[in-house]
Parts: structure tokens; sequence; C-alpha cells
């Protein structure tokens, strides 16, 4: 259950965190049909519990599988759901088998309304009750497989996928959503569930919804959240075959080589080179919901400049199933999403380049994101050729005669003739400007008959990456 059931020629992700069904319905149609994007990662859809100063991650701890949270209801997800894949654009949504809430003094409420009391395992809504948990264990040990599979991670009530009435409700659930037109899922906390249990539900739950465009006998995208550094008890080498698996090492040599600890001269080989997982197998991103949030080598929109470049490297170089991020702004851990005084999420705003204003981040919207979406699709299915690099932090390719990047993350300035293997003509970088009505608002590149353009990208450029391909010829 590899294939993400992308449309036309599309391939990139975005996970639009936090927001509202409707909001999500309208940004399919206003801009990621027409920029191009393939898909949108939404957050959990179903019933949590409502955590104080409403945190995000509030949804995570499921109360009940009702289709009801900050995001909207049923009705909302629904029509989402129809009008994103109306215009080519596929809904993911991130669904929690693993558990339901944390501890929680006495009957705490849902945002359905739907009673529970999580100290004693009892999930009416559901329903769940104790029998269908495993016993409360700390993970202390995280390369102790029982601990990770069948004790709390962080105190979520742990269940379990072996016994047929939890199985049967956990398929349920994902079978009414593959119902309204979904395309697939990310599994939250993979890890923390035996394979053989996943495989079970995986391969039992419904083909996608002809009614939706998706072909006869078509199977749900799958992609599980395994936490793998390398050498650990449980591997991303169990979950792999069932699905694709979220590579973590991606995100972070990622974040170290454009942070400028390491030399991008290494790139080169960048991928399975590197001990990554098969390209079909890995989700790729330079930072996710969780790791951004962490100090580390991860990079996040706080460092713009590196971010977009470590972006276009990822959008550009021929690896990986691709998901960028879409954040709100935050300060830390625990800071909740753009919310009113009644604590309801608010909607995006957009000033007049397309930018969000209140709270939201929208990193898809930034020209040099959104354009390098373009350039992935421009180039799709063409091999990378013609490397280059300084001996150092300044590299270029090709892929194919369709498209190519130079990116300068070295303190002096790139001036270069450089073999770009695209057809003669003239070009506009997509990072610096875009096209319009047929001129390049930023630099353009004159592409000789023998390939070779005057690269040029100063060190104190705004952008330290150039972006060129066929669909954006002057
Ligand atoms: C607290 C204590 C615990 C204690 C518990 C007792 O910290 O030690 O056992 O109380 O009741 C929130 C709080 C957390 C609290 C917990 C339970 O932050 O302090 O525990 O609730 O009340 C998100 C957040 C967590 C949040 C959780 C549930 O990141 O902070 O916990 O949602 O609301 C590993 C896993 C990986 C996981 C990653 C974070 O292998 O699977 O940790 N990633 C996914 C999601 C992530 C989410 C979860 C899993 C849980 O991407 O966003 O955690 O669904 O690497």
């Amino acid at each position: 259950q590899h294939n993400p059931h992308w449309w036309g020629n599309r391939n990139t992700i975005v996970h639009l965190f936090e927001w509202k069904w409707s909001d999500i319905a309208a940004e399919c149609e206003n801009f990621l049909g027409p920029k191009g994007f393939a898909g949108v990662q939404v957050s959990p859809v179903n019933e949590n519990i409502i955590s104080a100063g409403r945190p995000w991650w509030e949804r995570y701890q499921p109360i009940s599988y009702k289709l009801i949270t900050r995001s909207g209801n049923e009705q909302e997800f629904a029509d989402m759901v129809r009008r994103c894949n109306d215009v080519g654009v596929r809904i993911y949504v991130d669904v929690l088998l693993n558990h339901m809430s944390g501890d929680f003094d006495g009957i705490a409420v849902g945002t359905a309304g739907s009673e529970a009391e999580p100290s004693k395992k009892s999930y009416p809504g559901v329903p769940y009750s104790a029998q269908d948990f495993h016993p409360s264990c700390e993970i202390t040990d995280w390369n102790d497989r029982f601990q990770v599979q069948q004790c709390e991670l962080v105190g979520l009530k742990d269940l379990d996928q072996s016994s047929e009435w939890v199985r049967s409700k956990l398929i349920e659930f994902l079978d009414h959503l593959i119902e309204l037109g979904v395309a697939g899922f990310r599994v939250d906390a993979a890890k923390h569930m035996a394979a053989d249990d996943l495989s079970y539900i995986y391969s039992t739950i419904s083909d996608l919804n002809t009614e939706h465009g998706f072909p006869h006998n078509a199977r749900p995208f799958i992609f599980q959240e395994v936490i793998d550094h390398g050498h650990e008890t449980v591997s991303r080498e169990e979950y792999n075959q069932l699905g694709a698996v979220t590579e973590f090492r991606f995100s972070e040599e990622i974040g170290n080589a454009f942070r400028g600890n390491n030399a991008l001269k290494w790139l080169q080989s960048w991928g399975t080179g590197w001990g990554f997982l098969a390209s079909g197998q890995a989700l790729t991103f330079v930072d996710n919901h969780d790791n951004q949030r962490d100090m580390g080598a991860v990079l996040n929109y706080k460092s713009p400049k590196q971010y977009k470049m470590a972006t276009a490297f990822h959008l550009a170089y021929p690896y990986g199933i691709s998901r960028v991020m879409s954040s709100f702004a935050f300060d830390d851990h625990d800071t909740a999403p753009p919310q009113d005084e009644q604590e309801r999420i608010i909607s995006p705003e957009f000033d007049e380049e397309g930018a969000c204003v209140n709270g939201w981040i929208c990193e898809h919207r930034w020209r040099q994101i959104y354009a390098m979406v373009g350039f992935k699709n421009a180039v799709r299915d063409t091999e990378l050729s013609n490397w280059w690099d300084n001996g150092d932090s300044q590299i270029s390719f090709c892929r194919g005669n369709k498209g190519f990047l130079a990116v300068n993350n070295n303190l002096y300035d790139l001036s270069q003739e450089l073999q770009t293997c695209l057809p003669a003509g003239v070009y506009c970088d997509v990072i610096s400007g875009s096209l319009v009505d047929g001129s390049c608002t930023g630099k353009s590149v004159i592409v000789e008959d023998s390939g070779f353009g005057y690269i040029h990208i100063g060190s104190e450029d705004f952008d330290g990456v150039l972006a060129l391909h066929v669909d954006a010829r002057v």
C-alpha cells in the first residue's frame, strides 16, 4: 500500500496542520489545485479530549470515532474531501490506532460531547472498556519491544490491536473515511503497534471509493510514523513492506547539511546512499509537526533562508515521497493554533501577495516553496545528471533536460558557467521571481546551445538557490 494515488503528474503532499475542513476545501480550489499539489495530510479527524488552553496535541488523545473536532464536523469533512478530489488533490488522514486519551481527573468530555472516564479506560462513545487495552505500564527502555509496543506512550491508554473487538472498531473507522473519499492514512505511533496487527488491519480495510475517481481495486495509501535513528530494536524494516515509512534520518541529515554542519557536496549520494529507505517506501520531509518544535538540527520556518534551500533540494532531488510542512507560529511545544476568544480555530487570512498573516505561517504559500512543487511536477520521471560541486557547499544538478537546480550555502558568491541540460533559451529562476505575462520578475538565465548558462547566486542574495525548468521559459 505504497501508492499515494496522485492525479496526473503531481507529486507533493502538504501537511495543513490544524487547518479547518472548510478552509482546506477552499485552499484546494484556490491554491493547491492550481499550483499542482498532489495531496493534503490533515490533522486527526475523530473526537478528542479537551485540554486546557487547547494545545494542538489534544487531538492526539481520542475519545471516540465520531468525526467532530475543532477542524469541523463530518459534513464539513465530507464536503472537503469531495471538493479536493474534484480538483485532483488527495486527502490523507492522520489516524490514531495505537491509543485513546491519557489520564484525566474524573469524567472527560470530548469535542463531540461524548463522555469518557480515562482513568478507568472507559470510552463509551466507541465503546471501549478496560479489557480492550494493554495493562498500564511506562516506557522506560525504548529498546525493549514489549515496553514500546505494550506500555503507554506518554501515558496514553494503549489499545490491544490483537483483540477482535478493537480491530473491528479500527477497521470500521478507517472504512468510514474511505467511504468518504480519502486516499489514505498517516498512521500515528505505528512503531508502538505490532507489525502483524497492522498488517491485518491494512489488508482488511476497503478499497478506495471509485465514486471519488479512484480506479477499481485501489488500495489505501499507508504511511507509518516510525522513528528509527538506526540500530533500534523495533525498526523501520518491520513496517516498510506494509506501506511507506516516515524517514526521520532524511529530516535530521538535511537539517544538518543546510545548517552548515556538513558540506553540500556530500549530498551527491543522497537517498539510499545515506542509508535511507528505498525511495518508494520513504515519506520524506524537512520538518514535521513534532520535530519542528524540538531544539536540534532540524530546520523550520524560523530559519527561512536555510529552510527554503533545504526544501528546494528536497523537492528537486529524485528521492522519496515528499511532504512539505505548513505550520502555525509557535513559541513552545504547547502553543495552540490560531484561535479566537471562544477557542475556535480561526481561518487563515492572506495579504495581497497571498501570504498568510494571522498566526498561520503557510510555508506552502511561500513562492520559493510552491515553485518547487511545480518544479517537481515538471521534472517527474527524469533522472538526476551532471552533478557539479565546488568541493564544498555550492552544488548544481540537472533533472533530465527538464530542470536544473543550483545551491550556494557558502559564505562567498557562486558565479559560474554551469551545465543546465536544458534546451537553448531564456529561463526564469522560479526562486527569485516568477513568470508573469511572459516576462520574468526575478533572475533570468540564458541557456546556450551547449546547455551551459551563467549562474550567479550571491552569498548575500535573499535566497541561496536558483531553479530553472521547462515550464518557466521566458
Ligand atoms: C504526561 C507526562 C507523561 C505521563 C502522563 C501521565 O509527560 O510522562 O505518563 O502525563 O498522564 C501530551 C503531553 C504529555 C502528557 C500526555 C498525556 O504533552 O506531557 O504526558 O499528553 O496526557 C503528541 C504530543 C505529546 C502529547 C500527545 C498526546 O507530542 O506531547 O502528550 O500528543 O496529546 C515518540 C513516538 C512517536 C510520537 C513522538 C512524539 O515514537 O510516535 O514520541 N509521535 C506521535 C505524534 C505526536 C503525538 C503522538 C505520537 C501521540 O506525531 O504528535 O504526541 O499520539 O517518538
